[in-house]
């Protein structure tokens, strides 16, 4: 049988000191740190749907105006929100390590790009970023930062349950602007039933075959394939520490378990 997983700082801390190469999985408890919803608490519903009705490509082609004003809301929350403690130590941790040989990656399920605005330079986003947009037509991907990403979403978005639906025409919605193309855009993130980036995964598959420490931050490790990094890595007896608010559950593959807010355990467990 697996042992508990500890909550010795001072014993992950010896290990941490020797890790060569550590690999950062972080969830939505990171950006909840930068008030940010996370996606399957209560607070993570916008009107009266759950990610999962509003993630997907279905939901998408049935009414692209609803998903744009969910995506709509999240992007101008994002553009608000500031890095954390967490996200900072995280960029602060792998600027320090760098300076001694030592590798960091970032293999983040947000698509927020707070890690980015923090001042992590090695990241993987695996589920892409509400700051991108794809072509339907021409697959065109672009950066996209602007606020409101296009006139007809402008004042749209809000999440009050009794807030009515936008109804834009489908012309008004973003679209591509690639050599007369036109097409519908929609955020480059990864929704429900699509298979994730094959470079991406390829990165990820390296860096999680690589490390020598793994840290599991602020998520509730149920969404596939992403569920399943720490547990690989943990396979090959490597070391994974986990930092999250909720209790341990008895199933966790973790060698380490820091209950808590990570804007509290994550600071001193990488200082
Ligand atoms: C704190 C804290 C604080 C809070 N401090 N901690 C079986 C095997 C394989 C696949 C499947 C399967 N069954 C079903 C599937 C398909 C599906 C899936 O996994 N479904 C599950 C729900 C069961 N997966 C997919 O469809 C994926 N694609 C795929 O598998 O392709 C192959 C395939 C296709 C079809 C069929 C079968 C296989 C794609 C998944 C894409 C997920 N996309 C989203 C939306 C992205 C766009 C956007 O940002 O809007 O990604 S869903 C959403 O969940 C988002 C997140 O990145 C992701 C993970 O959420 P996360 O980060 O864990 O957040 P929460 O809110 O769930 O948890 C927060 C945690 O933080 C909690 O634990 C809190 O306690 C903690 N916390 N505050 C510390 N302050
Ligand atoms: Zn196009």
């Amino acid at each position: 049988v697996k042992p508990q997983p500890k909550s010795d700082l001072a014993e992950f801390r010896e290990v941490f000191s020797k890790a060569k190469h550590i690999a950062i999985i972080t969830g939505a408890g990171v950006s909840a740190e930068s008030g940010l919803p996370t996606f399957r608490a209560a607070s993570g519903h916008w009107r009266k749907w759950k990610t999962q009705d509003l993630a997907t490509p279905q939901a998408f082609s049935r009414n692209s105006s609803l998903v744009w004003e969910f995506y709509h809301y999240w992007r101008e929350l994002a553009l608000k929100a500031k890095p954390s403690a967490v996200h900072l130590a995280i960029a602060e941790c792998e600027a320090r390590l760098r300076q001694q040989g030592r590798a960091v990656v970032v293999i983040t399920q947000n698509t927020d790009e707070l890690h980015r605005r923090a001042g992590s330079k090695h990241i993987l986003e695996v589920h892409g970023s509400v700051f991108r947009t794809r072509c339907l037509s021409c697959g065109d991907v672009d950066v996209n930062h602007n606020s409101p990403i296009c006139a007809a979403l402008e004042g749209k978005g809000d999440s009050d349950p009794n807030c009515p639906d936008a109804d834009i025409p489908v012309g008004n919605l973003p679209r591509c602007d690639e050599g007369g193309c036109d097409g519908l855009l929609r955020p480059d993130v990864i929704w429900f039933g699509e298979t994730l980036d094959s470079h991406v995964l390829t990165k990820v598959e390296k860096e999680l075959d690589a490390c020598d420490l793994c840290l599991l931050v602020g998520t509730a490790s149920v969404v596939f394939p992403a569920a399943m990094f720490a547990p690989q890595v943990a396979s090959r007896g490597v070391p994974v520490a986990e930092f999250n608010i909720r209790p341990c559950s008895s199933t966790s593959p973790s060698t380490f378990y820091f209950q808590g807010p990570c804007a509290e355990t994550i600071p001193l467990a990488l200082a």
